[in-house]
């Protein structure tokens, strides 16, 4: 961080707005010559806030209202009432002439009930639609301090916060597993107002500059004429646009890479994308980049499960978040920063950082963690909370200010503009979920949607008739000053800084850095969407741009689409990979991880009780997975049976256990048979759904061990004993112990290539 040479110009510049009346004749005040604001009255404290500004009602651990907001639980009361508070009788039956005569007008209580049902939906983002939210708390390490003085970033400073996750593309009920990017949107409650992080899992954008978002976004939506695909990119617009117009290539890259299919919520890393610029206590700035980190670590789905997934449950990301937050293992991320000096330039190591497609690796610039996320409660009503929370990357706090990127620009603007269409009205800040927890004393009035009933007759500045109420704060008593940034001497104009053109140089470093499991993933996925396009010159076009990215995976795509492999048109960038994109090669805890044990319900029920323990144990999640449903056994001792063999698939699961399954006695033969739907001589059948739930699990690298007759099963699904990831041992818990490792590597990667 740099001292910054105009902390006094500042100190100067807020003079006038300060508690003890203005000085003379500053240069810069709002009215030219001496300011002659004269307040009446001295100030006092900040007023208490109006009731409809206080905070999000309180609600205990298990979502349930606690005290008086009990009483505003809705089915709690004794009697059904009407809107107005008188009681009912009868909601199932309309006002009618006669139990077969035509109903009557005069029904009000019809009237009311079928109006409010006709106006319950609002209108969904426009992007962003499709999300997930959840409560919790922000705990600061402090370590920021020297860089901003935002009082939520001091040491062991503790902040409510609500974050909501979200696909871009997809309207409110698309499947969560599509290829796209996430938005990972973090409200924190501070003392000092609300600041809101508006990023994605993905750190850099399609485009440099916000007049080109109604572009890039009509390109992604369905097309306009049938309204389809849904929810993805794999179609001619999206191509088209991205090929034309090749800043976009980095951030497409990404999406087609596995970030674009995050196995959850809970493991997916957050950027705020752009830079940004602190302010310290002594005026000093430093330009940054934040970064959230999961401690889970950042895994994603493979592209079949993630197909398999938007089928069989399309709540998949929302679910997962709910379930754990419910079942206690609550989801956690550090929050880091990449700082950088704040030069005239505002580039580091020749990076553009107003460039919102570039990114610094992290080798350069090391993510120094700054506080810790956690995720501890679910929201109690999804409409009051997730879907009515608006977020707005203008709402900052003293310390953290904005940069010239040109992009955010536009973003400044269309985050509050966007409200007005969706949250009805300029009032949206006082819907419970977007209430600040700081005192709120503004003279915004009236407008659709009012909450509160202001008092004082004087809401304009000066004033004499409300005491001069309220006062000015100042850089010293917490104010939002602006950092006086010079600007150099300039043309108007519509252009971008040159090196803005460089939209290739990125998107190869990002190639460089995968590992080979990822590039095969990467280049399925450009072979599938590109194989959905129907338009000839835009897998063309797209093909020249991977050309100029690396030319191995442009031949690589190519093949896939039939096509010839065009030349690059500009020479390759020389660029050195940043090892920390990959999100391979690393370990995490396997904490939480799901363990399936499937069984036929006869053999050896001793084993997995013995198997559910262990898996307890070690702090994992086992599901028993059983032809059908109910419980085996009888007694104390019976086993709940939590999937069957219709409802379990691999996605569910991070290793499977094939305990006793099916009887001892089945041969190869038999199993061989069975795969065939029959059951072979002297060999019991392996039920085909099982063999696919396993066939799947193997596809999807996933640990998957047995014992007691867990050979026949793999037989029946084509899957070799001898496989990487594959522990066949004689009890549970020796299967168990050999699972543990492979699952901390999050999958068996040695099983790629074959298996996709
Ligand atoms: Fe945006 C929503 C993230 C560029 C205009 N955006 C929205 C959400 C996220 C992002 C996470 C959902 C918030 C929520 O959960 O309610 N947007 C980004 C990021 C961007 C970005 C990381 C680039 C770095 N966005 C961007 C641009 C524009 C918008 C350039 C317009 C010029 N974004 C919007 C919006 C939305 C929105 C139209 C839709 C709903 C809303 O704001 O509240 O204003």
């Amino acid at each position: 961080s740099h001292e910054n040479p105009l902390k006094a110009a500042v100190d100067k510049l807020t003079e006038p707005f300060r508690e003890n009346g203005p000085a003379e004749g500053v240069p810069g005040a709002p009215s030219s010559g001496p300011v002659t604001v004269e307040e009446p009255t001295e100030p006092h404290g900040p007023l208490p806030p109006k009731p409809d500004q206080t905070g999000p009602e309180t609600v205990s651990p298990t979502g349930q209202p606690t005290g008086a907001d009990q009483a505003r639980v809705a089915q709690s009361g004794a009697y059904l009432t009407t809107a107005q508070g008188t009681r009912l009788y009868d909601t199932d039956h309309s006002l009618k002439a006669g139990p077969r005569g035509p109903v009557l007008l005069q029904d009000h209580h019809l009237r009311e009930k079928i109006m409010h049902f006709d106006h319950e939906r609002i209108p969904e983002r426009v992007v962003h639609a499709r999300g997930a939210g959840a409560h919790g708390v922000f705990q600061s390490y402090g370590t920021a301090a020297g860089v901003t003085k935002a009082a939520f970033l001091a040491a062991d400073a503790e902040t409510p916060v609500f974050v909501r996750f979200s696909t871009v593309l997809g309207s409110r009920g698309s499947a969560d597993t599509v290829r796209d990017t996430r938005g990972f949107a973090t409200k924190f409650y501070t003392e000092e107002g609300v600041f809101d992080l508006v990023g994605n899992n993905i750190p850099v954008f399609f485009i440099q500059d916000a007049i080109k978002f109604p572009d890039v976004i009509h390109a992604g939506k369905p097309h306009p004429d049938r309204e389809i695909p849904q929810a993805q990119s794999a179609h001619d617009t999206f191509w088209d646009f991205v090929s034309l117009h090749t800043e976009a290539q980095h951030h497409a890259m990404w999406n087609m890479s596995d970030r674009g299919i995050p196995r959850s919520y809970r493991t997916m890393e957050g950027f705020g994308v752009h830079t940004f610029r602190l302010v310290n206590a002594e005026g000093a700035t430093t330009l940054v980049k934040f970064h959230w980190k999961p401690k889970l670590g950042v895994h994603s789905q493979v592209w079949e499960e993630a197909q398999i997934t938007g089928g069989v449950d399309p709540d998949f990301h929302r679910r997962d978040l709910a379930d754990a937050i419910e079942a206690g293992a609550y989801p956690q991320w550090e929050l880091g920063i990449q700082t950088f000096p704040d030069t005239p330039e505002q580039t580091f190591e020749g990076i553009d950082l107003l460039d919102p497609t570039k990114i610094v690796p992290e080798e350069l610039a090391p993510v120094r963690p700054i506080g810790l996320l956690t995720l501890n409660r679910n929201p109690s009503n999804f409409f009051a909370e997730t879907e009515q929370v608006a977020f707005h990357v203008g709402h900052l706090v003293p310390g953290i200010d904005v940069t010239d990127d040109p992009l955010l620009a536009g973003r400044l603007f269309s985050y509050l503009d966007t409200q007005i269409t969706r949250l009805a009205g300029p009032n949206f800040n006082q819907i419970p979920i977007n209430r600040p927890h700081a005192p709120v004393n503004d003279m915004l009035r009236d407008g659709f949607h009012q909450q509160a009933v202001h008092t004082g007759v004087a809401p304009y500045k000066p004033n004499s008739l409300d005491g001069g109420c309220p006062f000015f704060a100042g850089a010293d008593t917490g104010a939002f000053v602006e950092v006086p940034v010079e600007l150099p001497a300039a043309r108007k104009v519509r252009e971008a800084p040159a090196s803005f053109a460089d939209h290739f140089s990125q998107a190869r470093l990002f190639w460089l850095s995968m590992t080979p499991v990822e590039r095969e993933h990467i280049v399925a996925a450009y072979t599938f969407e590109l194989g959905k396009c129907y338009e000839q010159a835009v897998k063309e076009r797209q093909l020249l741009a991977l050309a100029n990215i690396d030319p191995e995976l442009c031949a690589q795509v190519a093949a896939g689409l039939g096509l010839p492999a065009p030349e690059a048109t500009q020479p390759l960038a020389d660029v050195r990979p940043s090892p920390a994109l990959s999100q391979v090669g690393g370990e995490w805890p396997a904490d939480g991880r799901i363990v399936g044990i499937v069984t036929d319900g006869t053999a050896d029920a001793d084993g997995v009780r013995a198997l559910r323990r262990a898996v307890l144990d070690a702090g994992m999640v086992p599901l028993v997975v059983a032809p059908a449903g109910g419980k085996l056994g009888d007694g104390a001792d019976a086993i709940t049976v939590q999937r069957t063999f219709a409802t379990a698939r691999s996605i569910e699961f991070d290793a499977l256990v094939l305990a006793g399954t099916p009887a001892p006695g089945a041969d190869a033969q038999g199993a061989r048979d069975a795969k065939a739907g029959e059951p072979g001589q002297g060999g019991a059948a392996v039920d085909p759904r099982l063999a696919m739930l396993v066939s799947e699990a193997f596809r999807h690298a996933k640990a998957i061990g047995g014992w007691a007759g867990a050979e026949t099963v793999l037989a029946a699904a084509s899957v070799p004993t001898g496989a990487p990831g594959v522990i066949l041992a004689d009890s549970g818990e020796a299967v168990l112990s050999g699972l543990t490792p492979l699952l901390a590597k999050h999958r068996v990667w040695d099983r790629f290539p074959a298996a996709l």
